[in-house]
């Protein structure tokens, strides 16, 4: 009894050590959060969830941005890139990511390619502001629909694209539906240096993130559906990765999760969707969410212990 009152403790005083008014933005519906620390400030790259209350599907028209110096107070940004700013793609604002490199940003996307491919695709914007305005960098896809298919037979297998970069300035980007796919890019960050990889994780949905910490790379996904947050490890960028287990568990009335992990100011963030927000907020109506990120002394992950429920 007395071990078990000192778990609880410590896990009220872990969970309590900051106040993230979670779910941090209430005025929108917000999903797939991808986070960028850049200087003294992390940026927050949400896809907008638009759909009706009454409509259970996604309707995604916009990605938004957010800022702020203390992982509390969020400042909104003008929306700073559509689907629509890339000719080729018709729609569907799903998960994307914001990297820097040489004071350029980079912005990995998830759309709807036009008919001819017949599926999602992965494009890139680039921008001189972490805040935007954004342009398509390429002017094409860089992932379409027929490079993969073949993997999965499935349309929407190329989404959820995550880009890392080595402090050598090897770039990789990892991404996928069902199947996780890895490739190497160019320094130029919009063109592949090898050939397309793919690599096996037990129950992989989507949402693959990358992080480091001293030596070890971790890749944390989407597990499952409704989706749980798991994780694997590995020494190398390129792998082998070793599955560790479950971080997080299925996030409050969302079948989705997504996640993004960050160290900013020598905390470590893990940073989410639920659809906590009360009577429309769910699936399709999704709301970022943020709780600490604690390490094993083997360096393994904690459990996330969720505030926002
Ligand atoms: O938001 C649309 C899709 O739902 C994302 O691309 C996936 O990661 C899932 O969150």
């Amino acid at each position: 009894i007395l071990s078990g009152a000192l778990m609880l403790t410590s896990a009220v005083t872990l969970a309590q050590e900051e106040n993230f008014n979670n779910p941090i933005i209430t005025d929108k519906y917000t999903a797939d959060p991808a986070a960028l620390v850049y200087k003294d400030s992390v940026y927050i790259y949400a896809g907008h969830d638009q759909a009706p209350d009454d409509r259970d599907r996604y309707e995604m028209h916009e990605w938004l941005v957010y800022s702020s110096a203390d992982m509390v107070n969020w400042k909104e940004h003008p929306v700073p890139l559509k689907p629509t700013d890339f000719e080729w793609a018709t729609g569907a604002a799903w998960a994307a990511q914001v990297i820097e490199r040489d004071g350029k940003f980079y912005w990995y996307v998830t759309v709807q390619h036009e008919e001819t491919h017949h599926g999602k695709a992965i494009g890139v914007a680039v921008s001189d502001s972490p805040t935007g305005p954004f342009k398509d960098a390429r002017g094409s896809a860089m992932i379409t629909n027929d490079m993969t298919t073949e993997y999965t037979g499935i349309s929407w297998d190329d989404i959820d694209p995550t880009v890392w970069i080595e402090d050598n300035g090897d770039a990789y980007m990892y991404w996928g539906n069902t199947q996780l796919y890895w490739v190497k890019l160019k320094d130029n960050m919009i063109e592949f240096e090898g050939e397309i990889q793919t690599v096996d994780l037990p129950h992989f949905t989507e949402a693959p993130w990358i992080h480091k910490k001293d030596d070890w790379y971790y890749l944390s996904y989407a597990y499952k559906f409704p989706e749980k947050t798991a994780y694997a490890m590995s020494k190398s960028i390129e792998g082998p990765w070793e599955y560790k287990g479950i971080l997080n568990e299925v996030a409050g009335n969302s079948n989705t999760n997504h996640q993004s992990i960050i160290e900013f100011k020598d905390k470590w963030y893990f940073i989410y969707h639920n659809g906590s927000i009360p009577t429309h907020g769910g699936s399709f109506r999704r709301s970022v969410c943020i709780d600490r990120l604690y390490y094993n002394d083997d360096n393994t992950l904690k459990r996330v212990i969720m505030t926002s429920e």
